[in-house]
């Protein structure tokens, strides 16, 4: 069995630093009321053992960040990673957990919903060496969801069982959100996470082989301590962006998938507006035309800014920018479905071929411009 305090690193200074033998990770947004009780539960229930609080924060609008870092100046077992121009509860765990050194790692919610005096027994069960990750469950007997109501209950359930689409493991609560594994399972599986959405131990467990060696333990959710619930009904959508990335395993990144989806259904809108103005109103057929194909645009631009680039959504001045250029990639990505599709119809190619061709090559320019130029990647924001 390893020691509790796994090594202490001895600097030219002379000066001793224990290393932290479990860093525990908990993603925050909005949750300043929390966090000093956070770090008072783990104390308490971590005592003589060698353990780090990082807390990811996505630049809470309420200063949870400056509240973290207020306590980290007394306590230096408590850090804080602070992301600027981003969201996203999966991609804040991940980095949370890449950014510690310590062989095992847990991950809990800032709101005080997870029972905290499990983590010890986590931690025992890691350090024996048969088990890579421990999973707290609501599930299994002894568990319990507190006091959700009847249709959040349904919402849950129905989500667990989807799930079993994308693992092979066992498992009877995939979905929680509080967890422990070795280092290693982390690093077997990271290049394979999706890292989109709220279910990281689901993107975790559908990213690693078969043999990850799993344990469930129960536990009660309990009630939140103070602030509001980040659940809406986008988390639904984040949910199923991950499981369509599992299911098609990487081929086709799940963004492209989601910005299909929404052009498909900007067709429907393009197509109630021209009703609407030409037959209805009874307007010129090329004035009706370009208006619908206006209202489409900003229909998709609006949808992929909340859900297919919802971790990277623009707001304010950004949005207004953001839709003129996500207006110019798209009336290019037009000419060049027109110019493909009439080139292969001139070839001899059948009309729906030459037409379907033209428009895979549209929607993968357009997918491709406003992936780079409208909603842009976070590091090229936070200089822009
Ligand atoms: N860094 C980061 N943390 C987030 C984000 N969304 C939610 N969180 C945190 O993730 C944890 C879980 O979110 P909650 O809103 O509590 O979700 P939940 O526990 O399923 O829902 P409730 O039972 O209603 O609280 C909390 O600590 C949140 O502060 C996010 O976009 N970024
Ligand atoms: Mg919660």
């Amino acid at each position: 069995m390893q020691s509790q305090v796994l090594g202490s690193c001895v600097p030219a200074n002379g000066v001793a630093r224990a290393t932290a033998e479990l860093s525990v990770i908990v993603p925050t947004f909005n949750e300043r009321d929390n966090v000093q009780e956070v770090v008072s539960r783990l104390d308490r229930c971590l005592q003589g053992k060698a353990w780090e609080v990082i807390f990811v924060d996505d630049d809470s609008p309420d200063g949870t960040a400056a509240g973290i870092r207020e306590i980290a100046r007394q306590d230096p077992r408590v850090r804080c990673i602070q992301r600027i121009g981003r969201r996203g509860l999966s991609s804040a765990c991940v980095e949370g957990m890449l950014s510690s050194a310590s062989p095992y790692l847990a991950v809990m919610d800032g709101d005080c919903q997870h029972d905290e005096a499990l983590l010890p027994r986590m931690l025992d069960l890691l350090r024996t060496g048969e088990t890579d990750l421990v999973v707290g469950s609501r599930y299994m007997n002894g568990g319990g969801i507190g006091h959700w109501d009847a249709s959040r209950a349904r919402m849950s359930r129905f989500a667990t069982s989807l799930s079993r689409a994308v693992i092979k493991h066992d498992l009877s609560d995939p979905m929680s959100g509080f967890f422990a594994l070795r280092r290693e399972v982390l690093e077997t599986a990271v290049r394979d996470l999706s890292g989109v959405g709220f279910k990281i131990l689901l993107d975790l467990v559908a990213s690693s082989p078969a043999t990850v060696r799993l344990k469930e333990i129960p536990y009660e959710f309990r009630n939140r301590q103070a602030g509001e619930s980040k659940l809406d009904s986008q988390a639904m959508w984040g949910y199923l962006m991950l499981l369509a990335d599992k299911l098609f395993d990487g081929v086709v990144p799940v963004r492209f998938v989601a910005f299909a989806l929404v052009g498909g259904v900007g067709v429907f809108v393009h197509f109630a507006v021209l009703t609407a103005l030409f037959r209805a109103m009874s307007l010129p057929f090329t004035m009706s035309q370009a208006g619908a194909a206006a209202v489409a645009m900003v229909s998709n631009f609006v949808l992929n800014n909340a859900l297919t680039f919802r971790d990277m959504r623009l707001r304010g001045w950004r949005w207004v920018k953001g839709l003129i250029s996500f207006a110019l990639a798209c009336s290019l990505g037009a000419l060049a479905n027109i110019g493909v599709a009439s080139y292969l119809f001139k070839q001899h190619t059948v009309w729906g071929l030459s037409a379907l061709a033209g428009i895979v090559v549209g929607a993968v320019w357009n997918y491709a411009m406003t992936a780079t130029y409208t909603w842009k990647k976070p590091s090229a924001q936070s200089h822009g």
